[in-house]
């Protein structure tokens, strides 16, 4: 390696080798595209909401997991919030309540959601990789994996605003969870950046955090891959959540 390709990047240059990952976001994804260009079928977007639950109800595992290898309070006082925004506290509902409204306004039963009944395993992997990277690994290098969420506001904003008119069906107050996420997301990734600009400090950590960064897009990518190859997509339908719904 010639001397200029082993010299740290500057902080902005590492910042944008990390959003330059956004063309590797699953807002790319055949199946997301197919969901908010309106080409899903109603048994689709059920699908999806019914697998994304077991990714939101693990976020706060995941998150409590990491604040565990935290040592430093001024750390844990931002962390612990993620977990309050997803298991709420009194008078606040959080997260997974929002995620069981949106479960309701697309036509699914509470229990068969709750149940994990229709969680692919395509999806339960991909979803236990990132709980046992987050458990594993050294708090910086979890913290760095959540950083996804630079390209999270764009996806909450696009289903908002194209699902109303794509899927008339979908009761509208199943949108709140999208909504939430926006100043959340915005708000987590300011702490989530400026944990990881500042850790990793070699070009060698500097790639492993891009290449950290790689592993969390594979995760969300893979999920969908297993929707997609059980659901279908558009009028190609599998029927695979009627028949897992009558196993
Ligand atoms: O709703 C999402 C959420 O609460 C989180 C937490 C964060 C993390 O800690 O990894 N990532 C994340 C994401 C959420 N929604 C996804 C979506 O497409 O709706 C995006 C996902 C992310 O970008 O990591």
């Amino acid at each position: 390696m010639g001397a200029a390709e082993n010299l740290p990047w500057g902080k902005e240059e590492f910042e944008q080798k990390l959003r330059a990952k956004d063309k590797r976001y699953h807002i790319y994804h055949p199946f997301h595209i197919a969901m908010n260009g309106g080409n899903c079928t109603p048994e689709q977007v059920r699908g999806w909401v019914a697998n994304r639950f077991y990714y939101q109800i693990m976020i706060p595992i995941k998150d409590s997991a990491i604040m565990a290898n935290m040592p430093e309070r001024d750390h844990r006082r931002l962390w612990i919030q993620r977990i309050i925004d997803h298991d709420g506290n009194e008078g606040e509902e959080g997260g997974i309540e929002a995620w069981l409204a949106l479960a309701d306004a697309v036509g699914l039963k509470r229990d068969e959601v709750t149940s994990l009944e229709h969680v692919l395993p395509g999806v339960r992997f991909a979803v236990d990789a990132y709980v046992n990277f987050a458990r594993r690994s050294p708090w910086q290098e979890a913290v760095c994996s959540s950083l996804t969420e630079l390209f999270a506001p764009t996806i909450h904003q696009k289903r908002l605003d194209t699902w109303p008119d794509h899927y008339p069906w979908i009761e509208p107050q199943g949108y709140a969870y999208f909504r939430k996420r926006l100043s959340e997301a915005r708000r987590d990734v300011e702490h989530g950046l400026r944990v990881t600009l500042d850790h990793f400090r070699t070009r060698e950590e500097q790639e492993r955090a891009v290449g950290i960064l790689q592993f969390k897009l594979d995760v969300l990518w893979t999920m969908l891959d297993a929707m997609q190859v059980t659901y279908g997509i558009g009028e190609q339908r599998t029927g695979a959540i009627e028949r897992m719904a009558d196993e």
